[in-house]
């Protein structure tokens, strides 16, 4: 540049979109973009390897787009070797070496990133403006002012409210359908022989093997491989992966949503959330493409519905609930749960065929559906009390569509109840029945999902009694939970003792590090 730089604009891995807030109005002669692979972001979790390949390629990708349009980027790679290993460091050297008159950027989507940001105008001696993401169809202004006053935050309300403000699958002021909510009918068991279309598989080009050789070099120690990573890495792969979607597994969507198949972690899911997280597709795309589909008679009502309220319900209320209560979110623990994570959470080896398929899928694949992270990891670790900052981390770690902002509520408020219901009413505490109902896993499992006590026993249903009766004073104002308590009332004082002792002599051999 031959002129000094007026502007640095910052863009992180997870900001690869043409419409972020901190490109717009840029100079392409006097302003420059600053993006920076660096070991602080790789490893203050260590995330699973195909999360750092997706990351870091879709950034060389978007770096070669933005040049495409004429945009001075100064790259730092992971090897170079000034290369601080920290955003603020970069930051810091970038204003060293061009002497810009500020810095732009937007605002991250995580909390310990945004408190680092807080000390950069000090630290660089020239403004910092940091502006709001408004890449999410919900500010974070606006879902203050929502939350504002309520005594309980419910998603069904605050989705309703998305719906209308976006005219998503609305006939003037009311719902498509006549109903808001299509779930009763989106929780069908899967009979075999179906058979989903293939989500489409981008094979790594050039850049990508590069980071993959990177990665598996760097990363060693971490959870997972580069192998098999076939990602969308930019906006037109994530494009093609959304179109597919549409045309070929939405319609059935919402029937098998909740459904679990061993070996099949996909079913009729998006697979979307690493494009949406990291920039490459925008929420508001996708849920207009999905109105589209039912509109043209593509795929039904309910599958439509159901996939809407995840990206304009769920996605934007989890947000929200982050910015709301954080940093003290991440503190709650209102179970007081305290057990270690046992190792079958990284080697799948556990004779529970349910957590040995999901561990397994999650590692394979830095992926796993809904469900699946719901209903098997996330209801286990709820039920045997395990330590909700360990299960946090584990959950940020192994998935490659983790990022905190939408992580931690999930994980902390939707599965382990640790927030004392801001997220959501009541636990999702279930027994081997619903496994059973909901998946196949137990057909191949060495335990008896029909069982309750003695050997072969499922220990999901000695362990689901357990939780009730460990927390049943907490209960007994929830009339969502009702139903359990009053099962307990009723059952023989020997019959809940066995239960128990069941559940206490499985969680004690888990502590051990015996088989289970
Ligand atoms: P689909 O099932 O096809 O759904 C479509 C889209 O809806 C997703 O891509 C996602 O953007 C959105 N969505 C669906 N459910 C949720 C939800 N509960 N919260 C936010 N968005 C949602 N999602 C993440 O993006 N990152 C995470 O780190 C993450 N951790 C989770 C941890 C737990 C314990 C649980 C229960 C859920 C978690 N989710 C997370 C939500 C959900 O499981 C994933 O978004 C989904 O599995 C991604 O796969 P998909 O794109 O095939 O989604
Ligand atoms: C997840 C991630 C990784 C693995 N690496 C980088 C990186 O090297 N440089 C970068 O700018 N961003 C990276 N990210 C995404 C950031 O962690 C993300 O922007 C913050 O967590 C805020 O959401
Ligand atoms: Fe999981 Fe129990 Fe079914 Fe085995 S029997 S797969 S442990 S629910």
């Amino acid at each position: 540049m031959k002129r000094g730089v007026e502007t640095l604009r910052l863009v992180l891995g997870d900001q690869l979109s043409d419409a972020l807030p901190a490109l717009d109005g840029i100079d392409q002669a006097r302003d420059l973009v600053l993006m920076a692979e660096v070991v602080d972001e790789c490893t203050y979790v260590r995330h699973h390897a195909k999360k750092i390949v997706l990351v870091l390629s879709a950034m060389r990708h978007f770096a070669e787009r933005l040049r495409e349009r004429g945009i001075v980027v100064a790259y730092s790679a992971l090897d170079d070797s000034d290369n601080t290993q920290s955003l603020q460091g970069e930051m810091l050297r970038m204003v060293a070496l061009h002497r810009p008159k500020r810095i732009v950027v937007t605002a991250p989507g995580e909390w310990r990133l945004m408190q680092d940001m807080a000390v950069w105008q000090a630290k660089a001696g020239i403004p910092v403006e940091i502006l709001d993401d408004t890449r999410f169809l919900c500010g974070l202004r606006q879902f203050r002012h929502w939350a504002d006053g309520r005594r309980s935050l419910r998603m069904e309300f605050f989705y309703r409210d998305m719906r209308r403000q976006h005219a998503i699958l609305m006939e003037d002021d009311q719902p498509v359908g006549g109903r808001w909510n299509f779930d009763a009918e989106n929780r069908k068991r899967m009979p075999g022989g179906i058979t989903p279309p293939r989500a489409p598989s981008f094979a790594p080009d050039t850049i990508t093997r590069a980071v993959m050789d990177l990665v598996a070099a760097r990363f060693a120690d971490h959870f997972g491989s580069v192998d098999g990573f076939d990602l969308p890495v930019t906006a037109e792969q994530a494009a093609v992966a959304l179109d597919r979607f549409v045309a070929e597994r939405l319609a059935d969507f919402g029937d098998w949503q909740d459904f679990m198949r061993g070996g099949d972690p996909v079913l009729f899911h998006a697979l979307i959330s690493t494009s949406l997280n990291c920039g490459l597709l925008a929420p508001l795309d996708v849920c207009k493409a999905a109105e589209a589909a039912y509109r043209d008679g593509i795929a039904p009502l309910n599958a439509v519905e159901g996939f809407v309220r995840q990206v304009l319900g769920w996605r934007e209320f989890v947000r929200g609930l982050y910015w709301l209560h954080m940093p003290e979110y991440g503190r709650r623990n209102a179970l007081g749960a305290t057990r270690r994570l046992p190792a079958f959470y990284w080697s799948a080896e556990t004779r529970m065929n349910c957590v040995a398929n999901v561990v397994a899928d999650t590692r394979d694949n830095a992926y796993a559906h809904h469900i699946q992270r719901l209903m098997v990891t996330g209801n286990f670790a709820l039920l045997a009390g395990l330590d909700p900052d360990q299960v946090d981390e584990w959950y940020m770690i192994v998935y490659a569509d983790a990022y905190q902002w939408v992580e931690m509520p999930n994980v902390r408020g939707m599965a382990l109840f640790a927030d004392g219901g801001v997220m959501g009413s009541k636990p999702y505490a279930a027994s081997g029945a619903y496994i059973n109902r909901m998946s196949d896993y137990c057909r191949g499992c060495a335990y008896d999902p029909k069982q309750s006590v003695g050997e072969g026993a499922c220990p999901f249903n000695a362990l689901y009694w357990d939780f009730i009766a460990r927390h049943a004073s907490r209960w007994a104002g929830n009339p969502r939970m009702a139903m359990p308590l009053r099962t307990l009332e009723r059952m023989e004082p020997a019959k809940i003792a066995g239960l128990r002792a069941q559940a206490e002599s499985f969680l004690d051999a888990m502590d051990r590090g015996e088989a289970v």
